[in-house]
């Protein structure tokens, strides 16, 4: 058989990583069939394309695999291609918490000839050869042989070749670029974030969160050499095509495990694994000094912190009460020290913010190192304790938002601010963070470092932009290089000046004379 594996674009970002579930159910698929992977984010396309698509490539099973927030697309997407008569398989967190919707059994149309609920590694094998015998069921659930559900180990995670599969897609240097770019340095013909798993499970039931629910409490990881040998492929990969490679580590706490963590991160530095990389970690395991030397010398560039709310009450509400806003500067910094900044995420909307949250957030985040804040309002997802609380007081607005999905757009009422008002705090968030002047103020403050890393800053913070403000189209990117053509300029000229390593003239002139702000 020859099968499709498609994720819907989201409509307001171009993703800049893949997703990882298309490349695992590539590699548990069964000998004797080609899989194709199309990621809507980088090849965009329309009802009509896709179905296009299908019929030319003889595809004979979809799997389409989406989030929440890319679901109406996701059905769109798979009515037109039942609509040629090829059967849709539909995966993913949505699905798994609302398969009647996709199957069509809760008075609305069906969308899907089959769900995987939950984890698919151990059903997609069966899925594909019921398809190829013509005994597709409409449920599939990972259970064991007493019917209970089972949750997939990690020991025996399969490799997935990074080495032949065709990743043209996900290259994020234009193709204009790439010829040039390969000539610098190590090479810079190619870039890609990849996403990496070294575990699953969170046992912190955060109240807005689906991963407790999805993949369980206990947590589940694979081996040290399993994640070495796929960096170490990677890492080759890049090499012989004269590009760099970067990793996210998608596990939702990467350091849940701090003992095992710090022996992952030494088997990476003994095997010379290292790779610049991202991870998600929450602020209260990077207490720990050692973890974060880790970090660093693992080759740690970014940390993705979900700090939510400076509000210890807006935070025992969703029950995340571990984390203590009071430490936030203080582990910010002890990253900026070895060179590995923060992506710090916040939700606005909670039911103890009032207006001005915003200014009172920014105020806090301008005393810390610079990083890359983000801004998004707090959302009922489906079977999260949040959506069983709101639904239960009455409070849900919107209760099946995700099929009018409209970005940055609350679904229920705050207690102590009304909608526009939350949605005008997310706003002045975004303004203020990736304004021009806070760009610059962000690289500057960088001054003290070598070129590099305000140079990555300024990209980071470029890119990230895009999450908010429309940058999806040459032209919107052509203003926002036109609006930070001060940073830019300086940026080139501090290059000219002293090559990659430099530190600004103006730091350089305060170690001379012991000048400090
Ligand atoms: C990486 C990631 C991202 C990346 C983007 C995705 C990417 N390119 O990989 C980034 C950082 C951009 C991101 C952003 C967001 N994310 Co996110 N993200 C994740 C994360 C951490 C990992 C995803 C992953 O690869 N998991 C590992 C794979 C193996 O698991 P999986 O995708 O679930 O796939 C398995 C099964 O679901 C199933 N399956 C999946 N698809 C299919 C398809 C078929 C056909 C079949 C048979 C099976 C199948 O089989 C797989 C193997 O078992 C998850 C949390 C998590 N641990 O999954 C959140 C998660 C998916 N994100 C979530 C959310 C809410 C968001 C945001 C909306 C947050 C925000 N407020 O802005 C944004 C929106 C994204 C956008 N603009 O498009 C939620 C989604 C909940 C929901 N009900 O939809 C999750 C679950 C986290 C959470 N806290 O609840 N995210
Ligand atoms: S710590 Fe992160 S992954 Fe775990 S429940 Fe909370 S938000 Fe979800």
């Amino acid at each position: 058989m020859r099968i499709l594996l498609y994720n819907p674009d989201n409509g307001v970002t171009r993703n800049f990583m893949p997703h990882l579930w298309m490349f695992l159910l590539q590699a548990l698929t069964p000998a004797g069939h080609e899989v194709l992977l199309v990621d809507g984010n980088a090849q965009p396309m329309d009802e009509a394309g896709i179905a296009r698509f299908v019929r030319e490539q003889n595809i004979e099973l979809v799997g389409i695999g989406a989030m929440t927030r890319m679901i109406a697309k996701a059905y769109r997407m798979a009515d037109a291609i039942r609509a040629i008569g090829v059967p849709v398989v539909m995966g993913g967190p949505h699905v798994t918490e609302e398969a009647d919707e996709a199957l069509g059994r809760s008075g609305g149309p069906r969308h899907a000839d089959a769900v995987a609920l939950g984890e698919a590694d151990e059903t997609w094998p069966k899925i594909v050869n019921d398809a190829a015998t013509g005994n597709l069921k409409e449920i599939y659930k990972p259970v064991d042989e007493f019917g209970q559900e089972r949750k997939p180990s990690l020991k025996n995670y399969p490799t997935i070749p990074w080495d032949k599969i065709n990743l043209g897609q996900f290259n994020l240097i234009p193709k204009f670029a790439a010829g040039p770019l390969r000539k610098i340095g190590a090479g810079w013909g190619t870039f890609r974030i990849i996403p990496m798993e070294s575990g699953r499970g969170c046992p912190y039931g955060c109240e807005f969160c689906t991963v407790t629910g999805f993949f369980g409490d206990s947590i589940r990881f694979r081996t040290n050499q399993s994640v070495v040998d796929e960096l170490l492929l990677l890492k080759a990969r890049a090499k012989s095509e004269g590009g760099q490679i970067a990793v996210f580590f998608i596990d939702d706490n990467f350091a849940i495990n701090i003992k095992r963590t710090k022996s992952l991160l030494r088997d990476i530095i003994a095997a010379g694994a290292q790779v610049h990389w991202v991870a998600q970690i929450s602020a209260n395991l990077l207490r720990d000094e050692e973890l974060v030397d880790l970090i660093a010398a693992s080759g740690g560039k970014w940390v993705f912190i979900g700090m939510e709310s400076i509000d210890p009450a807006n935070l025992a509400d969703v029950n995340k009460g571990f984390n203590k806003p009071g430490e936030y500067g203080a582990v910010l910094a002890r990253l900026a020290q070895r060179n590995v900044f923060a992506i710090t995420s916040f939700i606005f909307g909670m039911d103890n913010d009032t207006t001005g949250v915003a200014e009172r957030t920014l105020k806090e985040i301008r005393t810390w190192p610079p990083g890359l804040p983000i801004f998004g309002l707090l959302t009922p997802l489906p079977a999260t304790p949040l959506y069983k609380r709101l639904e239960a007081a009455g409070r849900l607005t919107r209760p099946k938002h995700w099929q009018e999905f409209i970005p940055f757009a609350m679904a229920h009422t705050p207690l102590k601010m009304t909608v526009n008002e939350a949605h005008a705090e997310v706003r002045i968030g975004w303004a203020n963070s990736y304004s021009p002047q806070a760009i610059e103020k962000a690289v500057d403050s960088l001054s003290h470092k070598p070129l590099g890393y305000r140079i990555n800053i300024f990209i980071a913070r470029m890119c990230f932009r895009g999450i908010y403000f429309p940058q999806m189209g040459r032209f919107a990117w052509l203003k926002s290089i036109l609006e930070n053509r001060r940073t830019i300029f300086k940026l080139i000229a501090q290059g000219l000046r002293g090559g990659l390593h430099a530190a600004a003239p103006s730091a350089i002139t305060q170690q001379v004379t012991g000048q400090q702000n």
